[in-house]
């Protein structure tokens, strides 16, 4: 039987052997374009990390916008940003933030040096990577094997992307997911957008609404090949959300007769990511959103509702994450993915992690905790990996205690599914 320092290195071995599909990502193939070019929305490079929209809000806890308006910050050119950033939170104050964290693993991995005190050199390094070429290297520092896109339709700037680009989601390194939040969170301007598009949809949902809204859903997820259909959601979201006799609300028209048929038709998930209250700052953009509590019971009511169907589900919440976890025991169409956002600190991903073993055995998706730049991927998979790993030994310490015999075969089987095949599982089944 393997001795505990055994496992660890067993463990340890599996984890960076093991290829991971990162399943949600804003992170976007280079035909979108890549950074620094304006409109580019693969964003890449030091002043796009030191700049992420949770190095804005933690720079906002130091200089004030007393000292520094937020409208003068969003004017100044990203470098001027990120030089910011950087003297306020990494050389005028111990980075031990997690955001922080992760930009110094991403310099060291990439091989710079992480306590430059200008990011001149790091401008001057990155200036020289090719974007696509860089993708592969990232890809391979993370050992990444498929960076899951989200592709937002009700996007302008994206949608015409598609529109122009036939060949737009051709690079294998890259899977698209359609996103439909307004669907779900403002039907009325949804239902404006698909009439301007030429689909004969009415408010009230009467006519040819259904079938119409239908005849949209179909067109994009064939034309991105999408994998699965996404959406965020706030923490009031309720399924349903008319209570009593009342009548059914827009969101549960759309989701009883349109998204959950189409879905069970193309055999395709339905990803739920529940809990982002947005701009409670709107002057911080897309920093400015937090986090509320959400209502598990809606997640059972879908799950139980549509057995058809399969739900990708991640809350925002820490206080919602047991009770998730218990309504994932009774629901087979129903996977738990991720630490999402807020929930992505280290101890709050042991936490969770620990939790979900415990009462989910192998059977959910522990990584993911979004990207929006892709250098990103190096250091929440650097991460990560550590934490599932420090975590599933000591499971593995506990179960040897009971004279189960734990084998490499078993270890290097659990991180795979972990990692990689439980998503992949869960889109087949
Ligand atoms: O984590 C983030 O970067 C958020 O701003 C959101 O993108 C969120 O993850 C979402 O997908 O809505
Ligand atoms: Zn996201």
């Amino acid at each position: 039987m393997p001795s505990n320092t055994l496992i660890k290195k067993l463990v340890h071995a599996a984890l960076d052997a093991q290829p991971i599909t990162y399943l949600h990502t804003h992170v976007y193939n280079p035909r979108f374009g890549s950074s620094p070019k304006p409109g580019s929305m693969l964003l890449w490079g030091i002043d796009e990390l030191v700049t992420y929209h949770y190095l804005v809000a933690e720079v906002y806890r130091v200089v004030p916008a007393s000292v520094l308006p937020y409208e003068t910050f969003w004017k100044m050119p990203k470098a001027d940003q990120a030089d910011h950033i950087w003297r306020h939170l990494f050389v005028e104050r111990t980075p031990v933030s997690e955001a922080c964290r992760g930009v110094l693993t991403t310099l060291g991995l990439l091989g710079l040096n992480p306590n430059e005190k200008t990011l001149k050199p790091h401008r001057k390094w990155f200036a020289a990577q090719k974007p696509d070429a860089y993708v592969d290297k990232v890809m391979k520092l993370a050992h990444v094997d498929k960076i899951v896109m989200t592709n937002p339709v009700f996007d302008d700037a994206e949608r015409a992307l598609w529109e122009s680009d036939p060949k737009l989601n051709s690079d294998p390194r890259f899977a698209a997911v359609l996103r439909i939040d307004p669907l779900l969170r403002d039907w009325p301007l949804a239902a404006k957008r698909l009439r301007e598009w030429g689909y004969d949809v009415r408010l009230d949902f009467t006519g040819k609404t259904v079938a119409e809204t239908q005849r949209f859903l179909r067109h994009w997820l064939d034309k991105m090949n999408a994998i699965y259909v996404a959406c965020s959601l706030p923490p009031d979201f309720r399924y349903p959300a008319a209570s009593g006799n009342g009548a059914p609300t827009a969101a549960d028209n759309f989701i009883r007769d349109v998204l959950t048929p189409v879905l069970a038709e193309r055999n395709l998930p339905w990803a739920l990511m529940i809990g982002s209250r947005l701009r409670v700052n709107p002057a911080l953009n897309d920093a400015g959103d937090m986090v509320g509590q959400s209502d598990v019971l809606s997640v059972v009511n879908l799950c139980r509702e549509f057995p058809a169907n399969k739900f990708l589900v991640t809350m925002l919440a820490r206080e919602n994450q047991h009770e998730l976890c218990v309504a994932a025991r009774k629901f087979g169409n129903l996977m738990l993915f991720g630490c999402w956002w807020f929930l992505n600190n280290p101890s709050l991903i042991d936490e969770i992690t620990r939790m979900r073993l415990e009462l989910l055995g192998t059977s959910f998706i522990p990584q993911h905790s979004d990207a929006r730049i892709l250098d990103q991927l190096v250091y929440k998979w650097d991460h990560n990996r550590k934490l599932i790993g420090a975590v599933l030994v000591d499971k593995y310490a506990d179960l040897q205690a009971t004279g189960y015999k734990v084998t490499p075969a078993m270890v290097k089987r659990d991180v795979a599914l972990l990692l990689r095949e439980n998503f992949w599982e869960f889109l087949k089944r």
